[in-house]
């Protein structure tokens, strides 16, 4: 399968699949043919007895900066339409997530640059996380006006802890590759030229292991740990419709764009 956004390579002998993110000039922001593409990718994979385990990575110098704000900019520039940021979540970011919870097989996330946003909640959602040295980790979505979402506001304080996550949620502040690891926000972190490497010994050594039993543990965990993924992912919606409404949403789309510092008034 060849897709726009998205590069995919099966290693049939050892059963990894790896999907990388491709759209490297803009860090890997999330447009809406990609989250097309990455929801099509995974159900693939999910389906496919010969992908045991799969790696989600990015090309270039990011994993993925979020959503692509010149989309969401679109709507904010056009006249006087209302963006619908609850309906943009519930249709395309939140199988994605489902998808990476769900899936009865290993996730490894291979981070080689910036986290940022619902790409963030992307490289939260796998089951490991490998990250770079220059790797960094950001919840951007306070500087554009917006809630943590793509499973963020449950992933990030079960991580590292409703103080921390606070702090980062609150302040928008990156974390670089050897904090994140303090944090508990990743599993290694190891140097740049590594990463591909180490991160397949560890898939193929994971693609060996009983698929089935490790499936089943992480149905386990999802159950002890996040029994009400749906809901939560829809309350992220709901709560993502009403940041979107807002005028510091909207200054903060336009000072991104226009590469300024954003002016909030708190409405
Ligand atoms: C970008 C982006 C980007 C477009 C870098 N878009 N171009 C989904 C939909 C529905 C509801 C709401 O929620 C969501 C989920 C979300 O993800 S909302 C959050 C969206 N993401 C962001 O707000 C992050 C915006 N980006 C940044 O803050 C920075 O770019 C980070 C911290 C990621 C990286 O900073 P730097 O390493 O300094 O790189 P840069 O800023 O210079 O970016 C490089 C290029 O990539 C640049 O383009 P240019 O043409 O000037 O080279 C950026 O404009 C572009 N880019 N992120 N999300």
């Amino acid at each position: 399968m060849t897709y726009a956004t998205l590069l995919t390579d099966t290693d049939t002998d050892n059963g990894v699949r790896t999907i990388t993110l491709n759209r490297p000039d803009k860090l890997n922001a999330v447009t809406t043919q990609m989250t097309t593409d990455l929801h099509d990718a995974l159900r693939l994979a999910a389906r496919d007895p010969a992908v045991r385990c799969l790696v989600l990575t990015g090309a270039g110098r990011g994993f993925c900066a979020g959503q692509d704000v010149g989309e969401m900019g679109d709507i904010v520039r056009g006249d006087g339409e209302t963006p619908h940021l609850g309906d943009d979540l519930r249709h395309r970011y939140n199988p994605i997530i489902r998808a990476l919870r769900t899936i009865e097989k290993p996730v490894i996330a291979a981070v080689n640059g910036v986290a940022a946003g619902a790409g963030l909640g992307f490289a939260l959602a796998c089951d490991l996380r490998i990250a770079a040295v220059s790797a960094s980790f950001v919840s951007a979505f306070v500087k554009i006006g917006l809630v943590p979402d793509a499973g963020s506001a449950a992933l990030l304080p079960l991580l590292v802890g409703i103080g921390k996550a606070s702090e980062l949620a609150f302040t928008g502040e990156r974390v670089g590759a050897d904090e994140a690891l303090r944090l508990g926000m990743v599993n290694r972190v190891v140097p740049d030229g590594e990463l591909a490497a180490v991160t397949y010994a560890l898939a193929t050594q994971l693609a060996a292991m009983p698929t089935r039993a490790i499936g089943l543990t992480k149905r386990a965990f999802n159950h002890t740990l996040l029994p009400h993924l749906d809901a939560m992912l829809e309350y992220e919606a709901d709560l993502q419709e009403i940041a979107g409404r807002t005028a510091d949403h909207a200054e903060g789309v336009a000072a991104f764009l226009a590469k300024r510092p954003a002016k909030f008034r708190g409405e």
